[in-house]
């Protein structure tokens, strides 16, 4: 695994769909210098860039002629394998990059066609928002040949942070899968509990600002510790041992219940903390019952 940051280089490339992230990698690319060649289903998408400079293709597969380096940003996987078949021999000798947002199993799909059709292939993941491209707030994953992502790594690393996860095409969407993963799961928790906190009269702007200087600053040092826990099958007191940790869940169940909010989450938590506190391990902390997960228990 390599991590490096940018560098610039004028290699000429190809963007393959033009919506919010399209739009917004072949906008760095050609900031940054590099001839572009951009091509969008609807067209007419293609003029801001046009008029930035890019040279616009009638169709996917002379547009993907046009460059060495031929990146795709499309809506999923389905529209990916629908343009490519377009592309078909076009994309020959050239690399091709997939940011679009696929599974493991869709990217090594993806790396076979590319194979068959005489490309190298790299998958990616993007973490980041449009705006934040070309900067360090920008992350991605890379993986696939690593002779492909060698030679272009300069340029892939103009639109931001990069990771190389290895030659297996399905790692950067490991990657990327784990980290979109973790957002969701832990946002959806925050969105019921500031309906818990509208619900008693706070402001949830006001909430959402303090929690982002106490509980959520504390979240970097504590989601390392779990990582480490998790790994070495040791799990330390982590926010507390389990057994005053569980003293507390059924008043936040109650609280929710008595507003009519989703409890569901915390009656989880409940549950499981009651089970490892049962098998002898209520000293542990929070990593604790990652153990039980997956048992179906
Ligand atoms: N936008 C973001 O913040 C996120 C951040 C994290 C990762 N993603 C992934 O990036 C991929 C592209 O997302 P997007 O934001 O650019 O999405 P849209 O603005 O909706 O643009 C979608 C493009 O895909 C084209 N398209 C869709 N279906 C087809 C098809 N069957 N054939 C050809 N092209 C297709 C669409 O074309 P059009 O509707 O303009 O004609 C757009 O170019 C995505 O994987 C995110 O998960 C973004």
């Amino acid at each position: 695994m390599t991590t490096t940051t940018a560098s610039h280089s004028p290699t000429p490339v190809t963007v393959l769909g033009l919506g919010a992230m399209g739009s917004a990698i072949a906008r760095t690319f050609l900031d940054r210098g590099h001839p572009v060649t951009v091509w969008n289903r609807t067209a007419e998408k293609a003029a801001p860039l046009a008029e930035a400079g890019a040279a616009t293709a009638e169709t996917a597969a002379e547009a993907a002629a046009a460059s060495p380096l031929v990146v795709v940003c499309l809506l999923d996987h389905e529209a990916v394998d629908a343009v490519l078949a377009d592309v078909g021999g076009a994309v020959g000798g050239k690399v091709l990059v997939n940011l679009t947002s696929d599974s493991p199993a869709q990217a090594r799909t993806t790396e076979r066609w590319a194979a068959e059709h005489g490309a190298e292939y790299i998958d990616g993941g993007i973490m980041a928002d449009p705006p934040d491209l070309g900067t360090s707030h920008a992350h991605f994953s890379f993986s696939g040949s690593r002779a492909a992502f060698e030679a272009h790594e300069p340029t892939l690393m103009e639109l931001g942070n990069g990771t190389y996860y290895g030659e297996d095409a399905g790692l950067a969407s490991v990657e990327f899968m784990a980290q979109v993963g973790t957002a969701y799961e832990l946002l959806l928790g925050f969105l019921h509990t500031l309906r818990l906190v509208k619900l008693e009269g706070a402001d949830p702007a006001e909430f959402a600002d303090r929690v982002a200087d106490s509980i959520a600053a504390s979240y970097p040092p504590l989601l390392r510790g779990i990582g480490k826990a998790v790994r070495d099958g040791e799990f330390p007191p982590d926010m507390g041992p389990l057994s005053v940790q569980a003293a507390l869940m059924d008043d936040l169940i109650d609280h929710r219940r008595a507003n009519g909010v989703d409890a569901a989450r915390m009656v989880e938590v409940k549950r499981l903390m009651d089970r490892r506190i049962a098998d002898g391990h209520g000293d542990e902390g929070f990593s604790g019952l990652f153990p039980l997960l997956g048992e179906g228990s």
